[in-house]
This record gives structure tokens, sequence and C-alpha cells, in this order.
């Protein structure tokens, strides 16, 4: 007997897929299994998402029993990715974390201010971030935990302070990443043994361009270590560049946006499924629901290398900002 979900189930669907804590999802599940209509054709479905949510619950529990002893460092993954913000103190990795975010991590003119990571949300077009202050890459003393969390992100930002030797900062924080088996993505082809290596897509992020001749020293800079990596300057104080370096994070991480729309209505451009890049119809399918994957019959799209509304077949590469209507 088919299940004939109504239309409150996808939107109930939507929300639990995109919560971002154990306790969000829980709730959303919750609201998910009212929406379900009970009849024989459904009983599977709400069997299935009764035992979803009871393995949440174990697990909300577990954390909870365990937390007390759990590291600080110990952080649950949330959103499309991580992206660790580490670097010398005073850079101002608390402050972009404390711009771009809604957490509040201390921020001072003091150096190391930082002592524990703190977790914050970043939207980029719509896509939810996982960014995380640290405390600051010091050869003095830096936790070994701090290596941990770093070695379990999807893309690192290095923040140097152009005022302050970012040659040096720059040299110091590589080698110390490299110390801990670490290596920025942009250095794989020159290291040996990288099998042993965690290697992590890196961005260096070079703050306090505040003024023209801060962005000359940030030339230089550049010119001097004949850049061949990613690099930007910002000014948090300024705002400048932040959105273009929000942007990079996106395509760093290798991620694209795709739209769904219902057959006969607009399409809902306000919430993303995020994909990686080079993401097939199928692959989308997938994340919209199971029963498209295994049903779906075709699948127009609107955006990039297509016709407006073309009909496409499931090994279809999508493309950021598409727009796609499947068929099942
Ligand atoms: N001029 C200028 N100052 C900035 C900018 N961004 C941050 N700062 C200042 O730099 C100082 C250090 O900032 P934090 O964000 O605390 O630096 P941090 O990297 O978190 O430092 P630790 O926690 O010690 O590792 C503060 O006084 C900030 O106000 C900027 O774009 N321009
Ligand atoms: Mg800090």
């Amino acid at each position: 007997m088919p299940a004939n979900l109504p239309p409150d189930y996808f939107a109930a669907e939507e929300k639990f897929r995109t919560a971002e804590s154990i306790s969000a999802k829980i709730a959303c599940l919750e609201e998910l299994i009212s929406t379900v209509p009970k009849h024989k054709g459904t009983d599977h479905l709400r069997a299935e998402l009764r035992r979803k949510l009871s393995r949440l619950k174990s697990e909300q529990h577990k954390r909870k029993s365990v937390s007390r002893h759990e590291s600080e460092y110990h952080i649950e993954k949330e959103g499309s990715g991580r992206i660790a913000v580490i670097g010398p103190t005073n850079a101002g990795k608390s402050s972009l974390v404390a711009r771009l975010t809604h957490a509040t991590p201390k921020v001072s003119e003091s150096p190391f201010t930082t002592w524990g990571p703190t977790p914050g949300m970043m939207n980029v077009k719509d896509v939810h971030l996982q960014l995380i202050d640290t405390p600051p890459l010091s050869k003095d003393y830096t936790k070994p935990e701090l290596f941990d969390l770093i070695r379990t992100s999807d893309l690192l930002l290095l923040m140097l302070d152009i005022r302050a030797f970012p040659i040096q900062q720059f040299d110091d924080s590589l080698e110390m990443l490299a110390n801990h088996r670490i290596v920025a993505e942009f250095l794989k082809n020159k290291i040996e043994n990288s099998e042993s290596m965690t290697i992590i897509p890196t961005m260096i992020v070079i703050n306090k361009v505040d003024n023209q001749r801060l962005q000359a020293d940030f030339n230089a800079f550049c010119e001097l270590e004949q850049a061949d990596w990613p690099v930007i300057p910002v000014s948090i104080q300024n705002q400048y560049n932040l959105d273009t370096m929000g942007r990079r994070c996106l395509e760093m991480m290798k991620l694209m946006r795709i739209f769904s729309k219902p057959p006969g209505k607009e399409p809902d451009m306000s919430q993303p499924y995020v994909l990686k890049i080079g993401s097939t119809i199928e692959d989308f399918a997938g994340k919209v629901h199971r029963d498209f994957l295994n049903n779906l019959k075709t699948a127009r799209v609107w955006g990039k290398n297509v016709y407006d509304g073309q009909m496409v077949g499931r090994d279809h590469i999508l493309n950021d900002g598409d727009v796609v209507e499947l068929h099942i």
C-alpha cells in the first residue's frame, strides 16, 4: 500500500534534515512523526522513524552522562562542514568567529586570551558552516587536543596579523602543524611520506589589512613568499573581504548549493541542499529522499549548461545554483 504522505511530512522532513544539534533533531523528528498519517501503508515508515527517535534519545543520554568527563575539544559536528580558525595569538581568530557567527568568544588586545575552542555557525549563501575559534598556536604551549580538533576539520583558516611579522608567523604555524603530522593541502606535493599525514585544505587569512598602507604590506608579503597558495587579505574591523572569504570557503570545501522545485510550484530558494561539487541528479535525489532515489523517472534542471527546464538523466552533473525538479 503506498504511503501517500502529506506535504507537511516533506516540510518537517526538511527541517529534520537540516537540524543542527541532537536536541533539535529530536524535536524535529517528533514533529515529523506526528505528520505521518496512521494507516497500513505507513506502518513501516512510522516504525522506522520511531527507531530513529529512540536511537537519537539514547545518543543524547549517553552524551549527557559522559560530557562531564569529555574534553572541551570534543565538539559535535554541525552544518555542512567544519572550519577551524587557527593561528598565532592576537591574529584576530576570536574576532572573526564573533563577527561571522552568534558565538561570543572573548576578544582582547592582550595576548593568550583564548584558552579553549568555541564553535559557531557561519552562514554563507544559506549554507551553514561550523566555524571554530581556537586557542593560539604557540611553540611554548599548545594543548595536543587542539591538533585532534584540527584533524577533524574540513578546512583550516590560518589567520595571521599583517602587522606582526606574518612571514615568521606563517612558517612557525606550518611547522607546528607538520610536527603534529598535519599538512596544508597546498603543500602536499612538497612533502614526502604524505600517506601518514593528515592533509587539509587551508586558506591563509591575513587580518588587520585596515588601510592602503597595510594593503601594500600584504602585497609585499605575497611577493616575498611567492604565494601560489590560497591567501586573502581581510580587515575584521572594517569588514573588508569577509564575504569574499566566506565564498572562497565554500569553493575550497568543494560544496555547491542545489535548489529543489516541486512540480508546478516555485523553487524554495531559501534552503539549498548542499552537495559536493561534481554530484549528479542521483546524488541530489538521495539527499532529498530515498523514495526519490529509488523511484526517480526523470528530472528537469534550470541553471548552468542546460536549457531552462531541460530533461536530464540520473547521471547529469549538477552545477552550483541549479534548480532541480524530480519526477517519480
Ligand atoms: N586593527 C585591527 N584590529 C583587529 C582586527 N581584528 C581584530 N583586531 C584586534 O586584535 C586584537 C586581538 O583579537 P582577538 O580576536 O582576541 O585575537 P585572537 O587571535 O583570538 O587572540 P588569542 O585568543 O590570544 O589567540 C583585539 O584587540 C581585536 O580588537 C582588525 O581587522 N583590525
Ligand atoms: Mg582568541
